[in-house]
């Protein structure tokens, strides 16, 4: 029997090849080793300012990037979320025995808590909760995520031996899953993360046509002054993207005329271009293609969250039962 993990994405805007490198790519290469439920997870997203309107559009445009990328229904569970309310209520169980000072501490808190001009929200500060619970109603033994989520994941470990120890040995402990590419860097402040709330520029979506990816690599920041003989951020996130995409030919051949001095950014920019998009192209034709079966795609989503569902309830009522929270049996 695979052993089984959740992992999801916030449809907080167009998943790009940070989401795609950091997790999407892991979940296709472990399918057959491993029973993946992949939530889009819209609860998440709304702990932030967001428009209503928007929402429903993303959900589905995330569900399309999960397919055309390579998920395969008949071997992974893709669900939305708020589909299954048992996340948000073990939320509510973990939240009971997780100390506010474990959550404050998280960094992404910490720098989201200085961005918002206006203040954080409850949500927002328990959102590693709802992760923990988003993991552990699955019994993930692993999960596959960008180098940004690895203190959400300690902390998920951190509520798993509170609950064990408390109620009796009920959750293994997930370990992280790093990617090949599990720290892509903004293609225009190369010392932030690629984030789908740092802009458009500053990506390249799944969905990006060819020349739009040309024009926002042409773009990139490889230079930002002296770096006292380090390689630059925008530099090293380009070779790490070449690393990536292209053969070990063409990264061999920048990267001597790097060190050389002799590098033109404009010719390993195209070159890049022409294999990102090599990549991506089949991606976004076959997301053409599903956006034509809307019935499909939402089909597939509502079964997804009924078969989550069936799991998520075994476990949240296992759960409920060692904290005492089970009355009358068969309730
Ligand atoms: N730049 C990145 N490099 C590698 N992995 C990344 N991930 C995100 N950005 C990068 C991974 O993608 C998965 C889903 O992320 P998420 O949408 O749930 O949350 P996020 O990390 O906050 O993603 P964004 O794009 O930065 O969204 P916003 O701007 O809305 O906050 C995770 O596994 C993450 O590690």
């Amino acid at each position: 029997m695979r052993q089984r993990y959740f992992s999801g994405i916030q449809p907080t805007g167009e998943l790009h090849i940070g989401n795609y490198l950091g997790a999407i790519k892991s979940w296709i290469g472990l399918q057959d080793t491993y029973e993946g439920i992949f939530g889009i997870v819209d609860y998440h997203a709304i702990t932030e300012p967001y428009k209503p309107s928007a929402m429903s559009k993303r959900v589905i445009d995330a569900a399309l990037d999960y397919l055309a990328a390579g998920l395969n229904p008949n071997k992974s569970i893709i669900m939305i979320q708020s589909l299954v309310p048992e996340h948000t209520e073990m939320a509510w169980l973990l939240n009971c025995i997780t100390p506010v000072s474990w959550v404050e501490r998280v960094p992404t808190y910490k720098e989201k808590a200085k961005q918002l001009k206006i203040g954080v929200n409850m949500g927002l500060l328990s959102y590693p909760v709802l992760m923990a619970a988003d993991i552990m109603l699955y019994k993930s033994t692993i999960v596959p995520v960008g180098e940004d989520q690895a203190p959400h994941l300690e902390l998920t470990r951190e509520i798993v031996r509170a609950f064990n120890g408390r109620f009796g040995d009920t959750f293994p402990e997930p370990q992280t899953y790093l990617g090949s590419g599990a720290r892509i860097m903004s293609l225009t402040e190369p010392t932030r993360k690629m984030s789908k709330s740092l802009g458009p520029q500053s990506y390249i979506a799944l969905s990006d046509p060819p020349y739009v990816i040309r024009a926002k690599l042409s773009k990139a920041v490889t230079d930002i002054g002296p770096t006292g003989g380090e390689i630059s951020p925008g530099t090293k996130n380009l070779f790490q993207l070449m690393s990536i995409f292209s053969s070990a030919e063409t990264y061999g051949h920048f990267k001597k005329l790097y060190d050389e001095e002799t590098i033109r950014y404009s010719e390993m920019k195209e070159k890049l271009a022409d294999d990102i998009i090599s990549v991506l192209g089949p991606i976004r034709d076959r997301r053409q293609e599903l956006s034509l079966k809307p019935d499909y795609v939402r089909d597939l989503l509502i079964e997804g969250s009924h078969k989550a569902r069936e799991i998520a309830r075994e476990t949240f009522l296992e759960a409920k039962d060692k904290m005492g929270l089970i009355y009358f049996y068969g309730e």
